[in-house]
């Protein structure tokens, strides 16, 4: 029952050149792992100083922390380890003793202080039980901030993040402007809501999808990460990321297709500007499409 109600999020590649990226198959890992080995070989470590504390989403058990090989350029990739530890313990956490999640043991959910660079990547264990390895290409050089979303076998899913600096430069406010309409990857997207979005209540939300060229209903809509669209959404703060529990019945098989709507039900923690990012599969593209909603206070 729980497992149905885990929430999964949008994937990478947010704000590649034009807000999509090709994937065979919905993820990076091998990308990861190809950088990482090349990097291993040749990278020289900064020593910079790019984790922080984490912080604990409700009942947190795990800590995370971050290790970048080098300085982070803009639009280059840059190979990081990730540290999973017991936050209590300080022991080590591998890959055996988490459960999966929507496909994958440990879900990254990177987001820049402006809330527009939005990054949804899968590291791979490491050698070295804690250590997980990922390539990440900050867009710009500023603040990140990396959501670890994984659940460990003997408890139950956990948010926790560490703060990730790819550079100096200060991040304007997000954008307040609301964006409820988007046109992607040949299709057309439109966010509606079943009643006020309002903090601390819950609110059924839709994201219905037509087909850009026929204006027909999308109805090709193709299985992701276990799911046939994930949600992810960060409030304006910075402080939080929103439980949304997707709805409707999962795939069965890769041949499955769905839509044209992907529905989700969230209950926003804070007031003011949200950023939503709804992520699908159609057409063999993953697309990550980002919306802006106001939520009342
Ligand atoms: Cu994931």
């Amino acid at each position: 029952m729980r497992k149905a109600l885990l929430l999964l999020a949008a994937s990478a590649f947010a704000l590649s050149a034009c807000g999509e990226k090709k994937h065979d198959d919905g993820h990076t890992d091998a990308d990861h792992a190809a950088i990482a080995a090349k990097e291993a070989t040749g990278g020289e470590h900064a020593g910079m100083d790019m984790g922080e504390a984490s912080h604990h989403h409700g009942a947190a058990t795990l800590k995370v922390a971050m290790a970048p090989a080098g300085a982070f350029t803009p639009g280059k990739p840059q190979s990081v380890t990730l540290t999973l530890t017991d936050v209590k313990t300080g022991a080590p956490i591998g890959p055996d003793q988490l459960a999966l999640a929507h496909t994958k043991k440990l879900h990254l959910l990177i987001i820049d202080e402006s809330l527009t660079d939005y990054q949804h990547i899968h590291p791979i264990a490491g050698a070295k039980r804690g250590d997980w390895t990922f390539s990440f290409t900050p867009k710009f050089g500023r603040k990140y901030r990396v959501w670890a979303d994984s659940t460990r076998k003997d408890g139950d899913q956990e948010y926790v993040f560490a703060d990730m600096i790819a550079g100096s430069e200060k991040a304007p406010a997000p954008d307040a402007k609301p964006v409820v309409t988007a046109e992607m990857g040949g299709l057309k997207f439109a966010l509606s809501f079943a009643g006020p979005v309002k903090a601390g209540e819950g609110v059924m939300g839709s994201v219905a999808i037509v087909d850009a060229k026929s204006g027909q209903p999308f109805t090709q809509l193709q299985p992701i990460m276990g799911a046939f669209g994930h949600v992810v959404a960060f409030s304006r703060d910075w402080s939080s990321i929103e439980h949304v529990h997707p709805q409707g019945t999962e795939p069965k098989s890769d041949s499955e297709r769905s839509g044209p709507v992907v529905g989700f039900h969230m209950e926003p923690k804070n007031g003011g500007i949200m950023k939503i990012f709804v992520q699908i599969m159609a057409n063999g593209r993953e697309v990550i499409v980002p919306f802006t909603v106001n939520v009342s206070a």
